[in-house]
């Protein structure tokens, strides 16, 4: 990790004077990462330590964009901010003792996740009287995966904007990190996209509450092909809903399925009960006629605890129908070389052993990772969604029951790394 604490202050808004007691306000506090260089079309996983606030008080709200080293915004049709996490270091986590890292060995230390998002942009905004305590001498974390979209490297960072109640006492709440992949850095699974026309595939995970509370605000993360988020207490119904909004510009090339670039979150004073001893569920349901792959389905909750007595279920508005534009992700690269009968190859740094390849339909075919970084195997086209996590050892292996072309790539380094699968 490294730290490089870049940040300045501004002061705004919302000052209360009253005679005696401390100034209660709520600070603007803008804070930059330190800089992340991505190569031309590559991508850039890690994490690093991130500047936070320097004295105690509570976070009510808070937002992350990306700039350039002189702070200027950096569009995503340059720089694409797949998902940026931040987690309190040292604190445990709701859901998640320790969660696996990007290298496949598990965290060092404890984090408590409290605010991410993706192309979505969630801007967390707690309701009135609550907030997430932090303590001066408190360490923020910071994961980022972010893709180049140019041939050329750029350099960024990540400027997040933190609303900060201070001098005043809130009710403190916890952050609940739901995901159908939870403890791991990353979080993903594939929809194969083998159902027809109008099928849906979903994947679920289960939380018991610990303890009873009130959920103030919430909100979720899917990737492209996602149709929504549910949150539920099997005993009351539905909690919260998350629904994708489509739209926007399209970075080019196209190296993943765009996700949504909006989702609806919720904020309510009032708060959700949940009972001690409630299964909370999380499900993910995407969109099963074309296949998605590398995708995730995530929600984060603000728990307040405090003793209720009932629950009840809460209708989330679905938001104007918008769908996404139908993308299809090329290769960057055209596979060379003779095509190869074999079963297996390697995958090593910046080259598949067997770039073409045919097959007859029902083989397993096993690749094997020999590289000194993290590489992994994924679908860009074809008649089934697949793709193994990122590795640098061990072996990945799909069957191929579904004859056609299979377009595969490295989702690490799209523009050096492609195979073709022919299945006859
Ligand atoms: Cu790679």
């Amino acid at each position: 990790m490294r730290l490089l604490a870049a940040a300045f202050v501004a002061v705004a808004g919302l000052a209360l004077t009253q005679p005696g007691r401390a100034l209660a306000e709520v600070q603007t506090l803008v804070f930059d990462s330190a800089p992340v260089t991505i190569g031309p079309y590559g991508v850039a996983r890690d994490v690093q330590l991130a500047p936070s606030p320097r004295v105690d008080g509570y976070v009510v709200g808070f937002k992350a964009s990306l700039v350039d080293v002189v702070g200027n915004p950096v569009p995503h049709t340059d720089v694409m901010l797949h998902h940026l996490v931040f987690a309190k270091l040292g604190v445990a986590d709701a859901t998640c003792a320790s969660v696996t890292g990007l290298d496949g060995r598990p965290s060092p230390l404890p984090a408590q996740r409290f605010y991410a998002e993706g192309e979505e942009h969630f801007s967390l905004s707690l309701p009135a009287g609550y907030g997430y305590p932090n303590r001066a001498a408190d360490s923020w974390g910071l994961l980022y995966m972010l893709m180049n979209h140019h041939a050329s490297t750029s350099t960024v960072q990540v400027r997040y904007t933190v609303q900060y109640a201070v001098g005043e006492t809130r009710t403190g709440v916890k952050p609940v990190w739901l995901d159908v992949r939870n403890c791991r850095a990353d979080p993903i699974f594939n929809v194969p996209g083998t159902g027809g026309a109008g099928s849906t595939y979903a994947q679920h995970a289960d939380w018991v509450a610990p303890e009873s509370g009130v959920i103030v605000a919430g909100g979720a993360h899917i990737h492209g092909g996602g149709l929504s988020v549910d949150v539920t207490d099997p005993k009351c119904g539905s909690v919260f809903t998350s629904y994708p909004i489509w739209g926007g510009i399209e970075p080019r090339p196209v190296m993943h399925e765009p996700g949504p670039v909006a989702m609806t979150v919720f904020s309510d004073a009032a708060g959700r009960p949940v009972q001690a001893g409630d299964t909370l569920r999380i499900t993910a349901t995407y969109d099963n006629s074309r296949p998605h792959v590398r995708v995730m389905g995530i929600a984060i909750l603000y728990f307040a605890p405090r003793p209720v007595t009932s629950c009840s279920a809460y209708p989330s508005p679905r938001p104007e129908p918008t769908s996404p534009d139908l993308v299809t992700v090329a290769l960057l690269k055209q596979p060379a070389g003779p095509m190869r009968r074999v079963s297996s190859t390697w995958v090593g740094d910046y080259a598949f052993g067997a770039q073409r390849v045919t097959i007859p339909r029902g083989t397993r075919f096993t690749w094997r990772f020999v590289g000194s970084t993290a590489h992994d195997v994924t679908l860009a086209t074809g008649p089934v969604g697949f793709a193994s996590p990122s590795l640098r050892r061990g072996s990945y292996s799909f069957r191929f029951t579904r004859p056609g072309t299979y377009r595969l790539f490295c989702s690490l380094h799209p523009a050096r790394m492609t195979q073709i699968v022919r299945v006859r």
